[in-house]
């Protein structure tokens, strides 16, 4: 039988992953069979994995931070409405996010018995007095995206923070793929920006970690003591986490990508990203396809459908924005040279070449 391959990244336009950085995949083979979800049992991953929260705090702003490494987004999203569902009294929670939150949030309130009520955008963002009409006394957390998943978009995080805290309700911020390139950027997003209480932030993405690498981030202890579950026959008396048995391979390799990159390596790559988005927006604009502004390195510009049909036939992994647009996610391995060969592509169908 022939051995199967992993797909190349060479014309992989819309994934949220990434090759894992040469540090991360080393430090990912030598941890492959060791189990944080084991503190007792496995020591040495353990430790890495209180260092892996430490550096997520340094990104995040966070001095003292409370977390662990989840499985991914959906994971750490899911623990932090489980998070403040669990700390409210109120019998009939629910949560307020933005239109463009992650589905992941609609797993949430499905798995926990949550009403999630989404408030529509303006100009992609939370409209503040969308999410202020839909919060109430039964609101238990309000949610702000930090880089949405479509158009990369960063949501009034400060507005958003403080009408939670008005409101007794705790505030998460989905900093899921936007948490390695914001630091760079002039948004204001992180715990050092407002009274944040929870942040999901995923080495796994812009972090360049090997999968399964997400982050979960709390202000404080008292909050992930909110998950805590006994475990009577380990070593370790209670667990946080959703899942049992983790990966180790994902916390050693995020230590070691986030100890390599944190914080030159990933500035340099943010401003590689965004000069490519940058420039990939101007060049679909300059050919009449409307191109929404990569705040962050993510474009989504209106091809017609066929055209992108067509562009997955010629092996682009191109997927479209619920709007329909064609979006492009400048990852690390999105390289200036691939681009081109995108937009040659692009040109070549629209002068009638077909697929
Ligand atoms: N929060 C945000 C803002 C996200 O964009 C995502 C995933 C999540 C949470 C959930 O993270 P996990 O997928 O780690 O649980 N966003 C991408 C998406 O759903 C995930 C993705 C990644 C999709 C790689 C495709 C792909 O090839 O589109």
């Amino acid at each position: 039988m022939q051995r199967a391959e992993p797909q190349e990244f060479s014309r992989v336009l819309s994934s949220m992953c990434t090759e894992p950085h040469p540090t991360a995949r080393a430090a990912a083979e030598r941890f492959l069979a060791t189990n944080p979800g084991d503190p007792g049992t496995y020591e040495s991953v353990a430790a890495l994995e209180r260092e892996a929260v430490d550096l997520l705090g340094q990104v995040a702003g966070l001095p003292d931070p409370a977390g662990y490494v989840a499985s991914g987004g959906t994971e750490a999203n899911v623990q932090a409405v489980r998070i403040a569902r669990n700390r409210a009294s109120t019998r009939d929670p629910n949560v307020v996010a933005p239109a463009s939150a992650h589905f992941s949030f609609r797993k949430a309130a499905d798995i926990l018995g949550v009403e999630l009520r989404t408030a529509p955008l303006s100009e992609y963002r939370a409209n503040l007095e969308a999410v202020v009409e839909l919060v109430d006394d039964d609101t238990v957390l309000v949610v702000g995206v930090a880089g949405s998943t479509e158009y990369g978009r960063v949501d009034p995080i400060p507005a958003l923070a403080e009408l939670a805290a008005d409101a007794g309700a705790l505030c998460h911020v989905d900093a899921a793929w936007g948490g390695f390139v914001l630091p760079f950027s002039d948004h204001e997003w992180d715990f050092s920006d407002a009274p944040v209480d929870t942040m999901t932030i995923d080495p796994h993405k812009m972090g360049q970690a090997a999968v399964p690498a997400g982050g979960l981030l709390a202000r404080g202890p008292e909050l992930l003591d909110e998950l805590a579950i006994d475990t009577p026959y380990l070593e370790s008396t209670s667990q946080v986490t959703l899942t049992g048995t983790r990966s180790g391979a994902g916390v050693a390799s995020a230590v070691a990508v986030m100890e390599e990159l944190w914080p030159d390596g990933y500035e340099a790559q943010y401003r590689c990203s965004q000069a490519n988005a940058d420039w990939l927006a101007a060049e679909l604009g300059s050919r009449g396809y409307d191109a929404v502004e990569p705040v962050l390195p993510i474009v989504a510009a209106d091809l017609p459908d066929d055209r992108i049909a067509a562009l997955r036939e010629r092996g682009w992994r191109l997927s479209p924005t619920e709007a329909g647009e064609a979006r492009v996610v400048c990852m690390p391995h999105v390289t200036r040279s691939m681009l081109r060969e995108f937009v040659a592509d692009v040109d070549d169908l629209a002068d009638g070449r077909g697929a």
